[in-house]
């Protein structure tokens, strides 16, 4: 499915995709910060996989509260301060060097610069999320730079929203058909086809059984889209 003659750059989510932060990060981190906010809820695997239907850990926080009697209009202030609370557990977490890039991921990224094709990041996470992976579990592994990052302070709508997509390829300055995205999600899926990208599905531990029809292809690790394109340049 890549192609050196028509892909320039390849675009991947963040969450699930370049490392399972999700369960091993998101959530310890939420539940530390419900608790430092005084608040009883505690979230375990199966409550964490309703909750990421939401995308954005501010949202998912409003959705919690909604569905479990709350005012959750009145709890904003609070909810906000806590889902910044979470942020900092997060870079935390990722600090203690605890949350490795999936398996085949730095593989797969020098396998793309040896076939020049670029890479980037389309997430609709937090900022300071990224850049404490990029920091702690990527960088320290000599990975070229991203050409382009996206992020949830650059849309005004997460995903499944097309937005995310929609910005990183005016950003790059290419067409939807010079790129192709990387996603775990179903919400990711409808985001990146909506900008009319080619999508890859590596299975994440949260969303292995969504629908992922639509999907160019679907593995388990992204180790087999690196062997794909070590052929390429072979
Ligand atoms: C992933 C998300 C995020 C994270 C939490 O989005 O849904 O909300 O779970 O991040 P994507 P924040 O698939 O676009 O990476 O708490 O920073 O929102
Ligand atoms: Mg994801």
């Amino acid at each position: 499915m890549i192609s050196t003659d028509q892909h320039q750059c390849v675009l991947f989510d963040v969450d699930g995709t370049i490392a399972e932060t999700e369960g091993q990060a998101h959530l310890p981190a939420f539940n530390l910060a419900l608790q430092n906010a005084g608040l009883s809820w505690r979230w375990n695997k199966a409550d964490y996989k309703q909750l990421l239907k939401t995308t954005g850990g501010f949202e998912r926080l409003m959705r919690y509260a909604e569905e479990h009697g709350e005012d959750a209009e009145a709890m904003r202030d609070q909810l906000s301060a806590a889902h910044k609370a979470k942020n900092i557990f997060f870079a935390q977490i990722l600090a203690a060097g605890s949350v490795p890039a999936r398996k085949g991921f730095r593989e797969l990224v020098i396998a793309l610069a040896r076939a020049e094709i670029s890479w980037g990041v389309v997430t609709t996470t937090s900022r300071s999320n990224w850049e404490a992976l990029w920091r702690y579990s990527l960088a320290p592994f000599g990975l070229p730079s991203p050409s382009v990052i996206v992020c949830g302070e650059d849309v005004a709508k997460k995903k499944p929203d097309p937005e995310a997509y929609q910005i990183a390829l005016k950003r790059l300055g290419l067409p939807a058909q010079a790129c192709i995205a990387v996603e775990d999600s179903r919400n990711g899926l409808i985001s990146a086809q909506a900008t009319g990208l080619e999508v890859a599905i590596v299975k994440s531990e949260f969303f292995a059984d969504e629908d992922f029809t639509g999907a160019a292809m679907v593995v388990n690790e992204l180790t087999e889209i690196a062997d794909k394109v070590r052929a390429l340049s072979e």
